[in-house]
């Protein structure tokens, strides 16, 4: 007879436990940086630049120095004299902290205050005199490589334009070929708009540099503080061990918080000088007009067909505007990220993808807004050309996918730009979604609906992400080779400790760590705390982004435990005083082979690590396990969108979201399902009503919560999740894929591909996001397609 303890009881692997973070965020009792108060501490604010292209004259910061309250006022030149006017980019390029020679975008740090108090120092950045001469400013790719164009970097030796690098992947002769052999050629041009992470929470950090012990401290909003501490050991030369990085309670990350932000490395050289806590808090325009931004990138995209609908080959051009640095904050020796992840879902012979990236006068891009860098472009741009090539040749756009999914038996697969893809069913995946949403009584509805007048249209996206960098092999960050790891403590009364290297943002990692523990261990998930985040404690981790934390943190939770187990096994054989083969494990307790009755629990085992241990046994129990993932994980989803358009007004209303997401091995299924619901509110703002754009001044319009809108529970659809597809990761020790970004990353296609549906016997063949209103009455009432991001006018 079995004595095993209930998995799910426990709380285990598979549990929909509650989060124990949420306690204290409900409560109004989560400790976020603006929360901590040290004392003697002072505040930074940031003076940033009106313009986008201009060149700096004079900066005249005597008025500011002036205001009671103030202790410093910082500027670029005061910065060179450190040699910190700039700082290295993940993507090795380079990036102003405060702006010298000349401001490249609006919102740029030009100077920053530390004061008493916020306001002070906010009045005082009003004080400080910049004399501008305006420059012609540059908005798009496009104008980016025109003729007498003007040098945005001409700060960088030997960079004569704009264009930052040329990319490409894959075999352009043998696609060459596969296009000359095709029977169709189906084309499609998009382009995916800027869109903005937005956190509830802004970016902000408190330095605190103790002279005596010469010990710094940074509080701050990382989601990934031992990169954080390894930069600055690195840019400021500041001995490794006396830098210490703390990230607290994060209100949202998405992205947001990867890069290094001036507003850091300022509060750090402030607190340094005046040795003194310097907190800097970014507002909200702050954020939204100069942090991260993702995407703004167009597609020039064909795909090969041959008549009966099998996909020969596939050709990409993508434009990838960057802004004024390239500053990518991803962790891959390619120079568009993950974007050639394109197609890898599809059993696609041949294909070929240049890239181009340039630079413009808009704030520096390239955080992968919840997507394994440039994923979701990848993605995007794969199913509106799988839906307009569907289209093309006049079928079933369901039957399409079907024809040219890899098949279930293909895995492991190479992609024709060369990924390995680990395992999936896509198939019985589209089948589900299919079903829940009705497909074929759907196509009824909708043909009885036109009689009348009514559009109703119909949407798929599929997406499989590369989740879990890295492995050390192929991904890095500045040389530190990704991987992750985890440290377990087993206490004497058999309660625990697991700390690791990766930061929930919200994620729930606090909850769920644990019961990876549970479910290797047996000890109840509620005696088991979770602590991330404090570069003194945690050990050494590449941080929480791409989805990577189960992959690779949640990995090496699972490592360590077994170290444990193993430990605890030889001390199970002791207290039973049999040897260590004829111990057998069951979940929660060693016993006796021949005597299943005779046994011990873990906590009989973690009392004996610390009271009784054999003769020889290093005492204690604790380990710590280092995980380099052999490859990536690769989940895979279905997402299906029926909607309804108004031809009056253009608005359309979603009528039905299916989404079946298998992400292998689900730990805690309730949280998972938060991640795709929060992914998929996401994917239906970007699609439509979130915008981001520029005039041709350069004026960033958007950077307010009026334009730039975040959907409430009132405007976001229900949402029908299929859990029933699990196929597990054949590399992970628990078997599970990441889930955190799936839905943001295919979501967006299956919205979109449902509008254009329900419009498409006009002619209408693409309107690029956000589908608001007015794009979709202009396309549906002139019959023409709807390109770019909206116009604005600088006369308006
Ligand atoms: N999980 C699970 N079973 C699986 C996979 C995941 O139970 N098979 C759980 C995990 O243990 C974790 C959560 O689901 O609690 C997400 O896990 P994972 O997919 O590993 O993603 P990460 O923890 O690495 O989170 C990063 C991802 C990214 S990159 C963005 S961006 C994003 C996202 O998570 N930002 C978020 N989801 C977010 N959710 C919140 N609330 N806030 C953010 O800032
Ligand atoms: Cu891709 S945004 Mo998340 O990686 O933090």
């Amino acid at each position: 007879m079995t004595q095993a303890l209930d998995e799910i009881k426990i709380g285990g692997l598979g549990a929909s436990r509650k989060r124990v973070e949420d306690n204290r965020f409900i409560r109004g009792k989560g400790n976020y940086t603006d929360d901590i108060v040290l004392p003697g501490m002072l505040h930074m604010e940031i003076l940033r630049s009106p313009l986008a292209h201009a060149r700096i004259k004079s900066i005249d910061t005597s008025r500011a120095w002036q205001i009671p309250g103030v202790h410093l006022v910082l500027t670029g030149e005061m910065m060179a004299t450190r040699n910190l006017a700039w700082m290295p980019t993940l993507s090795y390029d380079t990036q102003a902290v405060l702006a010298t020679d000349k401001v490249r975008f609006q919102g740029q740090e030009v100077a920053c205050v530390v004061a008493d108090d916020p306001y002070i120092a906010k009045d005082a950045c009003e004080a400080i005199d910049v004399e501008y001469e305006p420059l012609p400013v540059i908005v798009n790719p496009e104008q980016a490589v025109a003729d007498g164009a003007p040098v945005i970097r001409d700060d960088k030796e030997n960079q004569a334009d704009n264009v930052i690098y040329h990319w490409e992947v894959g075999d352009a002769e043998g696609t060459e070929r596969a296009f000359a052999r095709a029977d169709k050629i189906s084309r499609m041009k998009l382009h995916y708009p800027r869109s903005h992470p937005s956190p509830i929470e802004c970016c902000g950090s408190i330095a605190d540099f103790n002279r005596a012990t010469s010990k710094l401290t940074v509080y701050m909003t990382t989601q990934a503080p031992h990169i954080i501490r390894a930069a600055v050991a690195l840019v400021a030369e500041l001995p490794e061990h006396m830098i210490r990085i703390i990230s607290p309670d994060i209100g949202g990350g998405f992205g947001n918080k990867v890069p290094v932000y001036p507003g850091y490395v300022c509060s750090i050289l402030a607190s340094i000088l005046l040795e003194r806590p310097v907190k800097w808090i970014e507002d909200k325009s702050g954020n939204l007009i100069s942090t991260g931004f993702a995407r703004d990138i167009y597609l020039d995209g064909e795909v090969a067909l041959r008549s009966d609908g099998k996909i020969l080959g596939v050709r990409m051009h993508c434009d990838a505007d960057h802004g004024a640095f390239f500053s990518d904050a991803q962790p891959s020796k390619f120079k568009i990220g993950l974007l050639h992840s394109a197609f890898a879902a599809y059993d696609i012979p041949v294909g070929h993808i240049t890239a181009r990236g340039t630079y413009s006068n808009k704030a520096p891009g390239g955080v992968a807004y919840r997507c394994s860098f440039r994923v979701t472009e990848a993605m995007f741009f794969q199913e509106r050309m799988i839906q307009a090539a569907a289209h093309d040749l006049g079928m079933d756009q369901a039957e399409f996918r079907r024809m040219n999914f890899v098949r279930d038996e293909a895995f492991p697969h190479r992609t024709p730009f060369g990924f390995l893809t680990d395992s999936g069913q896509y198939a019985k995946c589209l089948d589900v979604g299919l079903r829940a949403v009705g497909y074929q009584d759907f196509l009824r509805q909708k043909e009885a609906a036109r009689t009348k007048g009514r559009r109703l249209g119909i949407g798929i996206s599929t997406m499989t992400e590369p989740l879990g960098a890295g492995n050390s092999r192929e991904y890095d960050i500045l040389g530190i080779k990704m991987f992750d790891s985890a440290e377990l403590k087993v206490h004497l009364t058999g309660k625990a400790i697991v700390r690791t290297g990766a930061r929930t943002q919200g994620q729930g990692h606090e909850t769920t760590w644990a019961q990876i523990v549970s479910h290797e261990l047996g000890i109840p998930a509620e005696d088991i705390t979770v602590e991330e985040g404090d570069t003194d404690t945690a050990p050494f981790g590449m941080g929480t982004y791409a989805s990577r934390s189960t992959p690779v943190a949640g990995a090496a939770v699972a490592m360590v435990a077994r170290k444990i187990r193993a430990k605890a096994r030889k001390l199970a054989a002791h207290l039973l005083e049999v040897s260590e083969e004829d111990v057998e494990w069951e979940l929660g307790r060693f016993y006796v082979r021949s005597a299943p009755s005779r046994g011990v629990t873990i906590q009989e085992c973690a009392i004996a690590a610390y009271s009784n241990m054999p003769d020889g046994m290093e005492p204690g129990l604790e380990n710590t396990a280092f995980y380099d993932p052999p490859n990536l994980t690769w989940p895979f989803a279905v997402y299906i969108v029926t909607v309804e358009v108004d031809p009056e007004t253009g608005v359309w209303d979603v009528l039905n979201t299916v989404a079946v997401d298998d992400c292998g091995v689900r730990i805690n299924p309730m949280i998972v399902e938060g991640q795709i619901m929060g992914g998929l509110t996401e994917a239906y703002a970007i699609a439509n009503m979130q915008f981001i754009t520029f005039d041709a001044e350069g004026n960033c319009v958007g950077s307010n919560y009026m334009d730039y809108l975040l959907p409430t529970a009132w405007e976001t659809p229900g949402f029908e999740l299929h859990s029933e597809v699990v196929t597990p990761c054949p590399h992970h020790p628990i078997g599970a894929k990441g889930i955190g970004e799936c839905a943001a990353v295919g979501g967006p296609a299956a919205f979109v591909n449902a509008v254009m549906d329900a419009i498409s016997d006009t002619g209408v063949r693409n309107i690029d996001m956000p589908l608001l209103p007015d794009r979709v009455w202009e396309a549906l009432t002139y019959g023409r397609d709807i390109s770019g991001a909206p116009p604005v006018r600088s006369d308006d």
